[in-house]
């Protein structure tokens, strides 16, 4: 994950750890000492606050640095950082948090992306195709995004790329049907996995919202332990809004697992603790970048540590 969070947008080029750590930097016993405890425990919320981890994880972390530090487990900058990390990777291990991606016991396994506009979903499929095509398994990719003018083709160019089988309805078609074809198609033809794409955008959000309900149901209804997994893909840049939207997607769907796109240009990678909290649903893979190549299986080791990097 060495090229997460190196870019920053509108935050300081400096990484949050440098940042956190100026609060106490010639002194962690500051975090301590009567006076200057308060403030030190503050600015750290402040800054935690900014790296969009929520008001919740935020206050909680804090609340853990000041317990350790009080009984004196804080007494240097490695134990000031080893707290956070771990404080960090706790809440990504909480609750349902299994990184790895469901099967089907028989027949081809079925994962829905689901997200809004713009958040990565074709991205990631064509990343996610191209990895299970090195694995050497057989991929069919569904575009069920047929309400946006050059989504279809845009799937299109993934699949040729990734060498997965395509299937497409006709633009302003109905998304259900495309689902259900590509369903078909995949337990006829004996393949592996089948991907499907939605919209992310219709005219009111009930109606996205319905229009995702019926794809869910004609999906189950070719096959009845589909989907395996329905991935809510939120863009990391966003902020809270993140929260909000994983939200709304998980209320209308049930919401399987969850991939973080755009952390590689952004400061704010609290997000993926957020939404992770919020959902009780687990982080299952991270966008780094726009190219194949560019996602990453997530580790809650390796996240916290990279999140707050020496
Ligand atoms: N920097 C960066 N850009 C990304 C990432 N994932 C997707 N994008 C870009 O975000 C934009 C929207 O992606 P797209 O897959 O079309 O989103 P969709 O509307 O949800 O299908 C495109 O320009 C992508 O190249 C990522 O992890 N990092
Ligand atoms: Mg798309």
């Amino acid at each position: 994950m060495a090229r997460l969070f190196k870019r920053s947008d509108d935050l300081p080029k400096r990484s949050l750890w440098q940042r956190i750590k100026d609060i106490a930097l010639t002194d962690v016993g500051a975090l301590v000492r009567k006076g200057s405890r308060e403030g030190s425990l503050e600015q750290i919320e402040e800054l935690l606050l900014e790296a969009d981890f929520g008001v919740a994880t935020t206050l909680r972390l804090v609340e853990d640095v000041d317990r350790l530090a009080q009984r004196g487990k804080i007494k240097t900058h490695d134990e000031f950082l080893e707290s956070l990390r771990s404080g960090v990777e706790t809440a990504l291990r909480h609750g349902n948090s299994d990184p790895a991606l469901r099967a089907a016991a028989t027949g081809p396994t079925v994962i829905l992306i689901v997200g809004v506009n713009g958040a990565g979903k074709t991205t990631f499929i064509g990343k996610l195709a191209a990895r299970f095509r090195d694995e050497g398994k057989r991929v069919i990719v569904a575009a069920g995004d047929t309400f946006r003018a050059g989504a279809i083709d845009q799937l299109r160019v993934w699949a040729d790329r990734a060498g997965a089988e395509f299937i497409g309805g006709k633009p302003g078609g109905d998304p259900a049907a495309v689902a259900f074809d590509a369903i078909d198609a995949g337990v006829t033809r004996g393949v592996d996995v089948v991907i499907v794409d939605t919209a992310g955008r219709l005219h009111t959000s009930d109606s996205l919202m319905e229009e995702l309900k019926k794809v869910a149901r004609v999906i189950t209804r070719r096959m009845p332990d589909a989907p395996h997994e329905t991935l809510l893909v939120l863009d990391g840049t966003i902020g809270q809004n993140a929260v909000a939207q994983a939200r709304t997607f998980s209320a209308a769907v049930p919401v399987t697992g969850l991939v973080v796109t755009k952390l590689d240009g952004t400061a704010r990678g609290g997000i993926v603790v957020a939404v992770h909290e919020a959902l009780d649903v687990p982080i299952k893979f991270i966008g780094v970048g726009e190219q194949v190549a560019d996602l990453v299986p997530f580790d809650a080791t390796d996240f916290a540590r990279e999140l707050l990097e020496e």
